[in-house]
């Protein structure tokens, strides 16, 4: 792992660093109360029996709104995951559009209340609707951006999930073949430490996510503070900015990654 944090470090101080602009910053500041405003209030839907399924991204916004302030909305494809509502609110879903999903309304343009709520999906933002059982968009997103490469329609896509998914098969499948077709895809991987009450040390083989993952040829992997704004900022925007360039110079060693931890 020090290998990595190494090498991680002598690429950043070769290059200068990305900073927010006062209406990036602004929106940030938005997009991540209005989604924990959301969140909470959703919370005490499920109690008054309102709505009857809630996730919180409480804690993960930080890196959610940075990720999606780096990437373009309904350009790019996203295949977020439960956790994710900071990052689908900076990325253009409404606070109405947020509350239709948790309490299945009919008019909700993520699935019309047909899904969970929290599963996000939405064909104005590309946004890809996921399903429950956890890991299975990794292997879509690879697929996606197989596609963009293939059609050099320089579209990056994200694929999220939490820690304790990393120990499914889809996840190694999926980094695999990323890594050896230089795929335009960025697995946000966001560590919280447990999968419900197990906890990472009891499911990941290594020291962490990024040691787990770091020996798929020449992945890039990322260690990030996810509750750091600014630098996820950074990091963020390093990594999409060359994703859609390296798509079409595929024979470059490029696929990005980023491991939240
Ligand atoms: C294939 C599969 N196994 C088990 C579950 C039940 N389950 C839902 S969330 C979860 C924990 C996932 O933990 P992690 O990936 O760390 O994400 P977090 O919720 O911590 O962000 C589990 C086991 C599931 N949905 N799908
Ligand atoms: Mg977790």
């Amino acid at each position: 792992m020090e290998l990595v944090r190494m090498r991680n470090a002598e690429r950043a101080k070769k290059r200068a660093r990305h900073e927010p602009t006062p209406e990036q910053l602004l929106e940030a500041y938005e997009s991540m109360i209005r989604a924990r405003m959301s969140d909470e209030k959703i919370i005490v839907l499920y109690k008054q029996n309102k709505c009857h399924f809630q996730i919180s991204c409480a804690g993960h916004e930080a890196v959610q709104v940075a990720t999606a302030q780096a990437m373009r909305a309904g350009h790019d494809w996203a295949y977020p995951y439960y956790r994710d509502m900071a990052f689908v609110t900076s990325w253009g879903m409404s606070t109405r559009e947020l509350m239709l999903n948790a309490m299945n309304k009919a008019d909700d343009p993520n699935s019309g209340g047909r899904q969970m709520p929290m599963h996000y999906g939405h064909k104005d933002l590309n946004i890809i609707s996921q399903s429950s059982p956890t890991g299975t968009q990794f292997l879509q997103a690879v697929g996606a951006a197989k596609a963009s490469q293939i059609r050099k329609t320089d579209q990056v896509v994200y694929v999220s999930a939490g820690e304790g998914t990393t120990a499914q098969g889809e996840y190694h499948e999926a980094l695999n073949w990323a890594a050896r077709e230089n795929l335009p895809v960025i697995f946000l991987i966001q560590d919280n430490q447990f999968a419900i009450s197990v906890h990472i040390s009891e499911q990941i083989a290594g020291e962490s996510v990024a040691e787990m993952s770091s020996g798929y040829g020449e992945l890039e992997v990322v260690e990030v503070d996810g509750l750091d704004y600014w630098e996820s900022f950074d990091v963020m925007q390093e990594a999409v900015a060359h994703a859609p360039y390296r798509c079409r110079w595929p024979r470059r060693k490029t696929t990005k990654s980023l491991y939240l931890r």
